[in-house]
């Protein structure tokens, strides 16, 4: 036989090798089955490794092109022959699959106590007719302070301890600035509440942390009073936690509304009788709160002479720790999944 006549008759082979491998794949059924085409065909002893033995026959020109054949053949048959090993593996996992035993349950995740309050402020004062409005928590020095009425050097600006960054920027001490960019973005009226974080060098105690969280409250229009704002404040207070729950006003100074107070819910730890949460008060302190300043319309360019409006800025950590009867503000803040899954 000649040469060529050789690598013809090899190729046959490899065809007809190729064919054989294909059906004895096809017709595996179980681990036995596939052991004996590993041994028939891929073993050492296997025909494609015989094929490989009678290269040595061909020629110098048709060896490098035979040989080339043979190597895909042999790469392809290992990779069809580990896809079926793959699939008899699976097959054999999901047999032995005990579906009697119990599932593991998935941790499932929930809103956070403090944002599920403030959902629920939110949806008071909606249907109250107030807008939900938002501002940064990066604040310039203008917003935080200077069109509140607090001038540089002004002593309430000791009221808040504040985060100064650089260029005039502050961490904001108060939600307030919200009512500025509002009023300079709208005519009257307005009726908004602003919710969100701020940031004070407060000492962590039961009832205060560094970061916490206000609702500010604006109402602007024709002829609103003090007794507007008492309203809407008991009105909420009811709302949210029912109809025996006291609000008391208390005299105060904030720069921004003359005249200020500040607001308390009664204590529901204690039921008003004095307690370690309300300092023996029987009260929590929930709000500054006032009559906007009409120095405060004048950044603005609101009318002082035809508008007037109130204001509040409520801590949503305190209102929180009376809704779930919490007595340390600090627990919001600790990641503590036996806390939070209770909610
Ligand atoms: C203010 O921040 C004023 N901007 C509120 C205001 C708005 C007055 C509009 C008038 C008109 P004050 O510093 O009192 O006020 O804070 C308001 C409320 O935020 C407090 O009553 C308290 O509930 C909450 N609060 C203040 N500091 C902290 C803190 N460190 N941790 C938790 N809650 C705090």
């Amino acid at each position: 036989m000649t040469i060529l006549e050789n690598a013809q008759k090899i190729l046959e082979q490899i065809n007809e090798t190729k064919d054989n491998f294909q059906l004895a794949l096809k017709s595996v059924k179980s681990k036995n089955d596939l052991e004996s085409v590993r041994l028939m065909f891929l073993s050492k002893k296997g025909e494609i490794q015989r094929l490989f033995s009678v290269l040595g026959k061909l020629g110098p020109t048709d060896r490098p092109v035979v040989g080339a054949e043979l190597n895909a053949f042999r790469a392809a048959a290992q990779s069809d022959f580990e896809l079926v090993q793959q699939s008899l593996l699976t097959a054999e996992k999901i047999k032995d699959f005990d579906v009697t035993l119990p599932g593991r349950m998935p941790i499932v995740g929930s809103l956070h106590p403090l944002f599920q309050v403030l959902d629920e402020i939110k949806i008071i004062f909606t249907e109250m007719g107030f807008r939900v409005e938002q501002g940064p928590e990066i604040e310039s020095d203008f917003y935080n302070f200077e069109a509140l009425n607090i001038p540089e050097y002004h002593p309430s600006r000791d009221m808040q301890d504040t985060f100064y960054l650089p260029d005039g920027y502050v961490l904001r001490t108060h939600t307030s600035p919200v009512q500025i960019r509002t009023m300079e973005n709208q005519k009257p009226p307005v009726r908004m509440i602003a919710p969100g974080k701020c940031f004070r060098k407060d000492t962590p105690d039961a009832t205060h942390s560094p970061i916490f969280h206000q609702v500010e409250g604006l109402c602007v229009d024709k002829g609103v009073s003090f007794a507007d704002l008492k309203g809407i404040v008991q009105a909420f207070a009811q709302k949210l936690f029912g109809q025996e729950m006291r609000v008391r006003f208390r005299p105060s100074f904030f720069p921004f509304t003359e005249p200020s107070a500040e607001y308390d819910f009664s204590c529901i730890f204690c039921k008003g009788n004095g307690c370690k949460v309300c300092k023996k008060t029987g009260w929590l302190e929930i709000s500054g709160a006032g009559m906007v300043d009409p120095a405060v319309f004048g950044f603005v360019n609101y009318d002082p002479d035809v508008y007037s409006g109130y204001a509040f800025g409520m801590g949503v950590e305190r209102i929180a720790m009376l809704k779930y009867g919490i007595h340390d503000i600090r627990i919001f803040y600790e990641n503590d999944t036996r806390f939070l899954n209770q909610f």
